[in-house]
């Protein structure tokens, strides 16, 4: 008999992280990560994650709903059922249960992880077949203080970890992010590409205020300035000025994406498992985006080494990403709860190789970290 879904455990992982991180919403010291051990009649375990960034403060889920909806509602919908009809599983959630995007990615992930094991394939070849096995990696300043982030950006680049460079900003006034950014610029001048995401934090007026300093900067990219829901105002800014507008919160998914492009959108689009409920849904957005002649880049929400890969497996099969990934989560974690880190280096990291993710746990880590 084919094997079925036997259990589904869901854990609350707090980990701390190397210093603060910044963001226009909240300032991150710990991350929140919520682990899923799906367990099959077969003895396979797929591994899963789930993630958001400082509680409910980037979005409408945080880590203890993403816990607490799969264990009391999406978790029933597959216990019992075969366990590698992956396509099916993930239609019954959206069928049953409504939003929850970042639990749907965690437990697609998990079925998917387990489906590789099972077939001993990686998860990028469920998902197509890998087309590049090291994608490159950016590493984001947002310490809050200028001079440390130009330190960390030199040690960044003479340890060929990263080339490009995302500051946090919004969270102050425009005229102190806009020299905050340009100093950095002007430090790094052309040895990196340096990028601003002002995670929604800004007005249409206030914006082209900040984005036309900002592109007399050097700055090669603007992610979000404003709200996700003006996507208008997304396409008059993405319009009006040459520096490129990447949109992420205004973007989740594939229909996000079909309703900016048509809207006249001429940006690029940040992908993310976790916007999107899965590595499949976001690689929906990306064929839309490619349908659509917009530039990708692959996204995180600051995942550890689970999310993490799940999303590599997903963006090794596209053909470009013409603006990079940001995968750098783990890095960001002092601590990890896996047996082997993810191999990060040369601007990028390496696809893990093995059947699923690639990705073992290190149960002893995974027990001392979990929230009790
Ligand atoms: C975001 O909005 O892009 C990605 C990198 C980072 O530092 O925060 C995230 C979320
Ligand atoms: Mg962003």
């Amino acid at each position: 008999m084919s094997s079925v879904i036997e259990s589904i455990e869901t854990l609350l992982v707090d980990l701390p992280t190397i210093r603060p991180h910044k963001l226009s919403m909240t300032t991150m010291a710990c991350q929140t990560l919520v682990i899923v051990r799906l367990r099959d009649s077969d003895g396979i375990e797929g591994l899963g994650e789930g993630t958001t960034i400082g509680g409910l403060a980037y979005g409408p889920e945080s880590p203890e709903s993403i816990k607490r909806n799969i264990d009391a509602y999406l978790a029933p919908l597959l216990i019992g059922q075969p366990a590698g009809a992956v396509a099916t599983l993930r239609a019954r959630l959206d069928r049953h249960a409504r939003g929850n995007a970042i639990a749907k990615s965690a437990l697609e992930t998990a079925l998917l992880d387990a489906q590789g094991k099972r077939l001993g394939l990686p998860v990028a070849e469920l998902l197509g077949g890998v087309r590049h096995d090291h994608l490159p990696v950016l590493w984001t300043l947002a310490s809050g203080d200028t001079a440390r982030d130009i330190d960390e950006a030199f040690q960044r680049l003479e340890q060929r970890r990263h080339c490009d460079f995302k500051l946090k900003i919004g969270a102050n006034a425009v005229d102190d992010d806009v020299r905050h950014v340009a100093a950095i610029k002007q430090a790094l001048g052309e040895r990196a590409s340096v990028r601003v995401d002002v995670n929604q934090a800004w007005d249409e007026s206030t914006a082209v205020r900040g984005i036309a300093a900002l592109q007399a900067a050097g700055i090669d990219l603007i992610e979000q300035p404003i709200p996700a829901r003006e996507q208008a105002g997304l396409v008059r800014l993405a319009n009006r000025f040459e520096v490129p507008m990447l949109a992420d919160e205004a973007v989740a998914d594939a229909r996000d994406g079909f309703a900016l492009a048509a809207a006249g959108f001429n940006g690029a689009y940040a992908l993310k498992i976790a916007k999107a409920g899965g590595p499949r849904g976001a690689l929906a957005l990306a064929q839309v985006a490619q349908a659509a002649g917009i530039g990708l880049y692959g996204g995180t929400l600051l995942e550890g080494t689970i999310g993490t890969a799940a999303s590599l497996h997903a963006w090794a099969t596209l053909p470009e990403l013409a603006w990079g990934s940001e995968m750098f989560g783990p890095l960001l974690l002092k601590e990890d709860i896996v047996a082997e880190p993810l191999a990060y280096g040369e601007f990028g990291v390496a696809l893990p190789t093995g059947p699923g993710l690639g990705v073992a746990l290190d149960e002893d880590k995974l027990a001392h970290f979990t929230r009790k």
